[in-house]
């Protein structure tokens, strides 16, 4: 058996130049594995608590050596000796050191760059992949390359992560469930590259936001619907079949006194308004889902909308839901969404995220796994997400490093599962 020899933490840049945390821990007989955690700018309310230290003189407040003296000071020795498959161990001791509801001594930044290279490691330890080692070690279906997540691309950026124009935070091309994944990935690349010169042909701004989409000079949320709608047509592809759109309001982020704004309309409107003019936007448009369409606590909003079109499109809980076991309960009962964000920095251990998944599993909630808006070189989600058997995987754009790592790691396994079966 490996024992866990050392861990140690550091403080690293994410995409957009904030420090965040990364972990490294040896066995005695030399495996290995580095961990490095992302961070959301729309955070949900109930997320766990990402460390930061305040100190206004290092990066704005924003640094996390707090998080990585915790790693460093405290998680350590009692990890020292440990077995790095036992993950439900290791997340175990990790939770009871802690000892709070949301992670705010040690931090869910500091917690999770441990848990997750502890798991990694596991899968060294085990000498699989740690695709294989999440199916095996939970008992999930077999991956095959056939059965890859479907990647939803995120080629226009507005809300938070864009240039302040659009009040949608995601505009997003899917394509269809039914193309293998290089395919799809061809697809993604294909009408990112045309939606660009169409941005240069029409003399609009081009440069990119947060997770790699173009944040262009447009008026409004719809107007960068009709964009991708030009950008399929004038593509080999056609929409509603090869490709879909999807969008990821992120609504929490509109929410003003009881009521929504956006730049489509002239007044402000309430959740029902809201409703009726996502289930227009559904008609003209045939969206594959909308993630995020109402304000985190607005529960019957989000229950009267799936059961209006829940059959016929994702209603995804990302805020909602935080990948939140409770919140996911709640959700259940009252039929509020029928597909899930899955985050593992919303909760903070990759035992936790499992027990989510499994909960949303038994209830056929459709599985999406998601990057954090910033983001690091780390491709360890798309292992993940292949391991648990996610339907979907939301990794941003496909082009900046942060993204395209997750997607080309996702063509390796491909590759890497269509030679073992021949
Ligand atoms: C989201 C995410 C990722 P952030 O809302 O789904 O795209 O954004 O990481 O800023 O919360
Ligand atoms: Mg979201």
């Amino acid at each position: 058996m490996s024992k866990i020899k050392s861990v140690y933490a550091r403080e690293i840049l994410d995409s957009r130049g904030n420090p965040t945390i990364e972990t490294t821990i040896w066995t005695d007989d030399k495996h290995g594995s580095v961990a490095s955690i992302p961070s959301g700018a729309s955070t949900g309310r109930l997320e766990s608590f990402e460390l930061r230290d305040g100190d206004p003189d290092r990066f704005d407040g924003k640094g996390v050596l707090k998080a990585v003296a915790n790693v460093n000071q405290i998680i350590a020795k009692y990890l020292i000796g440990q077995d790095p498959t036992r993950q439900n161990n290791i997340d175990q001791i990790l939770l009871n050191i802690d000892g709070t509801e949301n992670k705010s001594r040690l931090g869910a930044n500091a917690i999770l760059s441990v848990s997750q290279a502890c798991f990694e490691l596991g899968a060294a330890c085990s000498g699989m992949p740690t695709f294989q080692y999440t199916a095996e070690k939970y008992g999930l279906n077999k991956p095959t390359a056939l059965d890859l997540p479907t990647p939803i691309f995120n080629l226009i950026n507005g809300g938070k992560h864009g240039a302040g124009n659009l009040d949608f935070q995601e505009f997003h091309v899917i394509p269809s469930s039914q193309k293998k994944f290089s395919d799809a990935l061809e697809i993604g690349g294909t009408l990112y590259h045309n939606l660009k010169n169409l941005l240069i042909e029409k003399k609009g701004i081009h440069s990119v936001g947060d997770e790699g989409g173009f944040a262009p000079n447009l008026f409004s949320n719809t107007d960068a619907i009709e964009l991708l709608v030009e950008t399929i047509e004038a593509s080999p592809y056609k929409l509603n079949q090869d490709v879909y759109l999807g969008l990821d309001i992120a609504a929490t982020s509109l929410f003003k006194n009881g009521k929504y704004k956006i730049s489509d309309l002239k007044d402000n409107i309430s959740g029902q308004q809201f409703r009726d003019f996502i289930i227009n936007l559904n008609k003209k448009y045939g969206l594959l889902s909308v993630e995020d369409p109402f304000d985190q606590d607005s529960w019957s909003d989000w229950t009267d909308l799936t059961n209006q079109i829940g059959k016929q499109m994702m209603i995804v809980g990302d805020d909602l839901l935080v990948t939140n076991k409770k919140r996911l309960e709640e959700s259940i009962q009252k039929n509020a969404c029928n597909a899930i964000i899955i985050k593992p920095n919303q909760v903070g251990t990759i035992s936790e995220t499992v027990s989510v998944v499994k909960l949303a599993k038994k209830n056929n909630i459709t599985i999406v796994v998601s990057h954090r808006s910033g983001d690091t070189d780390e491709d360890f989600l798309a292992d993940f997400a292949v391991g648990i058997g996610a339907d979907f995987v939301k990794f941003g754009a496909p082009g900046r490093g942060e993204r395209v790592a997750k997607y080309n790691r996702l063509l390796f396994i491909q590759e890497y599962l269509t030679s073992l079966n021949g």
